[in-house]
């Protein structure tokens, strides 16, 4: 299923936004923050601008995505179940024993994940060596790549990067979370990483910087992404960690843990009042992509 419209794009968002508040109180474990940021980006990718066929995990033509900040794969659980990869009460097994959806994805336990990942700073690596080797066969697929900005305090991390940029892979898409969070506090305190696209520049890449929330912005630079020339493409998406759930917002320490029962129906009901918001009664009335919790 492909939307073209930005507030259907936007409505899908506020769906996943709910699906992982959902299948995060239900496993009481697990990070909340990444992925409700993400969630925009993630809707864009899988809902508009990936070659993919949720029917067809393994078809030759499809981009690859790669997720290397493992631990946000509540978003893109959400996001593959709402597009069809599997069924959306599956959300409900996160992180439980036996799931094939766990706390950090497991390649072959779920079609429509291309990479094992978790340990942060190994993703641009098998990202680069894939669009190498699209690169070596002359073929048009893309590979896109997310990564945490905490993630890039990983030294194995850089290697890639001049990988990369040696190898001039424009077929290369990196999408880096910039929401200046890490685990226990905020990136520049931690280890400082600004200026985040003057450093990519040096090693060889383009650098666009956007606003990870504003979907008309998202879906104008991924799909121009796809024209990409010349060396590998970094896309700083300025988001902010929680978004949707007020308490949630800017906050660090809602890195790894999940909502509790009453949290959660706090998130909830602000999430669904921003869908209502942004589409009135049509939501109660007509809402044809129900969130788990409904
Ligand atoms: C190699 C490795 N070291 C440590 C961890 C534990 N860890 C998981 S998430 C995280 C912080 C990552 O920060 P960031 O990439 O900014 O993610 P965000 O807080 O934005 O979700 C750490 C240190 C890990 N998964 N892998």
């Amino acid at each position: 299923m492909k939307l073209n419209k930005i507030k259907d794009l936007k409505m899908m968002a506020d769906v996943i936004r709910e699906d992982i508040i959902t299948s995060l109180v239900t496993a009481k474990s697990g990070h909340s923050a990444g992925p409700l940021g993400m969630a925009d980006i993630f809707t864009a990718l899988y809902f508009n601008v990936l070659k993919h066929n949720p029917k067809k995990p393994k078809w030759d033509g499809r981009d690859r995505f790669v997720l290397s900040n493992g631990h946000i794969c509540p978003v893109l659980y959400a996001t593959m179940a709402n597009i069809g990869y599997f069924p959306k009460k599956e959300l409900l097994t996160l992180r439980k024993w036996g799931s094939r959806l766990q706390g950090h994805p497991h390649r072959t336990s779920l079609p429509g994940l291309e990479t094992t990942s978790g340990p942060l700073g190994s993703g641009l690596s098998q990202a680069a060596g894939m669009a190498l080797a699209f690169q070596r066969d002359k073929k048009s697929n893309k590979v896109f790549v997310s990564l945490g900005d905490g993630e890039q305090d990983e030294g194995n991390h850089w290697e890639a990067v001049m990988f990369a940029g040696k190898h001039k892979l424009s077929n290369l898409i990196g999408i880096t979370d910039r929401n200046y969070i890490q685990i226990d506090g905020n990136t520049e305190d931690v280890m400082p990483l600004d200026p985040l696209d003057k450093k990519y520049e040096a090693f060889n890449w383009n650098v666009k910087i956007i606003d990870g929330h504003d979907m008309k912005q998202i879906i104008k630079v991924l799909k121009a992404s796809r024209t990409n020339k010349g060396k590998p493409l970094m896309i700083i998406a300025n988001t902010i960690p929680g978004k949707g759930v007020d308490f949630m917002e800017g906050k660090f320490e809602w890195h790894g843990k999940p909502p509790k029962p009453d949290e959660a129906e706090l998130a909830l009901e602000e999430i669904h009042a921003h869908e209502v918001e942004e589409r009135g009664d049509w939501v109660t009335k007509h809402n044809k992509w129900k969130p788990i919790h409904k």
